[in-house]
């Protein structure tokens, strides 16, 4: 049969043995519009499988990575029961990362590999995890303005196609919509409070609403994967659309907190219905993205020590998982 298909690169093929076969994708992309789940046993394209082990894992590492900004402030928490909040935070941040590894290891690709990709620095996690948290109140801005972008991308993510993730996606959004609770309400307290602590959560919002919008990765007409991951209906909406989503509920937010968000070219559409808004500072971003943020470098030297201080714990764990083999076979 002489039909035409996609290689592992995606690139087209002529030939008698297609690796994907213009039928099976068709058909494959029939499932996906009837809004089928895909299975981590189903037939899939190496592209959609590609993409998904790309995002995932990505996903993963900001996870991960993403305890460093708070757990620098596990040991400082203002009161007793601020410490327990976040302690707790931070180690739903673990799960998620756990999650999700577990996800993308249905596709075939080992958490050993994903984490050998972060720490080689293949593998990306997101650019807000690369801001330094300097006082109390960046940890209710992370909390306010970064959970809850992230729960703007992630709500859309639990109807994505591939069941693992979609599911995986649900229980972190649950727990996601916590941390956003506990972030607001800290900076409720703090925008009620004395002039030190108003000024504080100001310049918190100054610091983090920039690169807090960045999080929703790099406009429409740049971004390389949106048209692809959206007819795989791996994205539901583009990084545009949830960007102005996340603008148009959390301004009000701030309004209420009696903030000032720092944009001088913010200002309510009547017509359209939603905030237009300055400039972002693309140059800012890909600069985070190729390694040059404040905190890139002791970010990732942090994460290299924790992997390396944990190879006992490895090691032990596989010695364990050998000796009950053994004992099973026996
Ligand atoms: N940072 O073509 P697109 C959290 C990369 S979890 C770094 O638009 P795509 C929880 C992108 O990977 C936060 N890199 O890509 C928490 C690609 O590079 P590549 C993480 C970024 O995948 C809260 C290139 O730019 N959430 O916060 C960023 O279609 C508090 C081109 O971009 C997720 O990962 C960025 N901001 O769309 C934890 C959600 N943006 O891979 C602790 C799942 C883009 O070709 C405390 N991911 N890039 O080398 C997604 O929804 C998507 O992957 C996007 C990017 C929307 C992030």
């Amino acid at each position: 049969m002489y039909t035409q298909g996609l290689d592992q690169q995606g690139n087209k093929t002529e030939g008698p043995e297609p690796v994907e076969s213009a039928e099976r994708l068709a058909a494959f992309q029939a499932r996906i519009d009837d809004e089928e789940k895909i299975e981590a046993k189903d037939w899939m394209p190496e592209a959609y499988r590609k993409t998904l082990v790309r995002q995932i894992s990505q996903h993963a590492h900001s996870e991960i990575i993403g305890m460093q900004p708070e757990g620098n402030w596990l040991t400082r928490a203002p009161t007793l029961r601020r410490k327990v909040i976040l302690l707790a935070k931070v180690q739903d941040e673990a799960g998620h990362g756990l999650y999700l590894y577990g996800a993308g290891e249905t596709l075939g690709t080992s958490r050993d590999q994903m984490v050998a990709d972060l720490l080689s620095g293949k593998a990306k996690y997101s650019s807000i995890f690369n801001y330094p948290a300097i006082t109390w109140a960046d940890i209710g801005a992370i909390g306010w303005l970064v959970d809850s972008a992230a729960i703007m991308n992630q709500i859309p993510l639990c109807r994505c196609s591939y069941g693992p993730y979609a599911r995986a996606m649900v229980r972190i959004c649950k727990e996601e919509s916590f941390h956003q609770r506990q972030g607001f309400e800290i900076m409720l307290t703090l925008s009620r409070g004395n002039d030190a602590q108003k000024e504080m959560a100001q310049d918190a919002l100054n610091r983090w609403w920039w690169p807090s919008l960045m999080m929703f990765g790099p406009s429409d007409t740049d971004s390389k994967h949106s048209a692809q991951s959206m007819a795989w209906k791996i994205k539901r909406f583009s990084n545009d659309e949830l960007r102005q989503k996340f603008i148009d509920v959390t301004v009000p937010q701030a309004e209420f907190l009696g903030l000032r968000v720092p944009d001088d070219d913010l200002e309510f559409d009547q017509e359209t219905g939603h905030y237009n808004f300055g400039e972002i500072n693309w140059q800012e971003f890909y600069d985070v993205l190729a390694g040059n943020g404040p905190c890139n470098t002791q970010r990732m030297a942090n994460r290299q020590k924790a992997h390396d201080d944990g190879a006992w714990v490895r090691e032990a764990a596989r010695a364990y998982a050998a000796k009950h083999a053994a004992d099973k076979a026996a």
